[in-house]
């Protein structure tokens, strides 16, 4: 990183020394000047580069990842995380999160939260029309385009279609595909929420941030309902587009 950028900070100006220099912090993020992953440079040389004491930069950092523009990972440092611009999900194609990534010429990647096979629920096994005593696997995972956290997913799918989650790297539609199921609908009910604060964390937002909740129900050819999936998307970042036809009866 460029240490010219935070040598031309001016932090003169009213109220306490750390907002002003959040403020330029933010504004150099805002603009581009500190661009998406990009690593600060540690608090200590951050603190001489600006003049500062370090309390006032930890300061700064603490309230700017607390509102998700810088991210602290552990050992690593702490890195600039700028939103992309805004990303349209049309809602009538049957797509996957690697698909709509691809499209946009994004990375997509998955952070696992969780993968195995357990017991299904009361729930799944109706929402999955399953029998008494059937095993699901389940999968969680936070789902991110060019390393940006975009959305978390839970997915559920009858173990006698997946008995392996392991198998799952990237895609589960491609694992999916594979293996010949070929899921050719999908209902999908789509609600808003407040993430919690484990939730904010996992995509970097503050605690409490809204989202949009979609929960997707898969069928194959046959109408057997494939994977019931939970996905919570940060609705700072989507936007869900529908093509609407005019009915004809107005
Ligand atoms: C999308 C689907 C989700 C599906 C996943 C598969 C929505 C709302 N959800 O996120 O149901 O499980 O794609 O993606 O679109 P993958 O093949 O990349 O794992």
């Amino acid at each position: 990183m460029r240490v010219q950028i935070f040598e031309d900070f001016d932090l003169s100006g009213d109220g306490p020394i750390y907002r002003r220099l959040k403020a330029r912090l933010a504004g150099a993020i805002g603009s581009g000047a500190l661009v998406h992953g990009a690593a600060l440079p540690p608090e200590r040389e951050l603190a001489q580069i600006v003049g500062v004491s370090r309390v006032t930069v930890r300061r700064a950092i603490a309230e700017l990842t607390t509102e998700g523009l810088l991210q602290r990972r552990h050992g690593a440092g702490t890195f600039v995380m700028r939103p992309p611009a805004r990303i349209e999900q049309p809602l009538q194609r049957l797509t996957s999160f690697t698909q709509d990534m691809q499209a946009r010429g994004l990375k997509p990647s998955s952070l696992w939260l969780e993968r195995g096979v357990h017991a299904a629920t009361a729930e799944e096994i109706e929402g999955l029309k399953l029998g008494e005593n059937a095993s699901v696997a389940r999968l969680s995972r936070i789902r991110l385009g060019d390393d940006l956290p975009m959305a978390i997913e839970h997915s559920t799918i009858p173990a006698d279609i997946l008995d392996r989650p392991e198998a799952v790297e990237s895609s589960l539609y491609s694992v999916l595909a594979e293996r010949g199921v070929t899921m050719v609908r999908a209902e999908e009910r789509i609600t808003a929420c407040l993430l919690s604060a484990e939730q904010a964390a996992l995509l970097t937002v503050p605690a409490g941030a809204p989202a949009l909740h979609i929960r997707r129900t898969g069928f194959d050819a046959g109408g057997r309902p494939l994977e019931m999936t939970r996905t919570y998307y940060r609705s700072d970042i989507y936007d869900l587009v529908a093509d609407l036809t005019y009915a004809g009866d107005l």
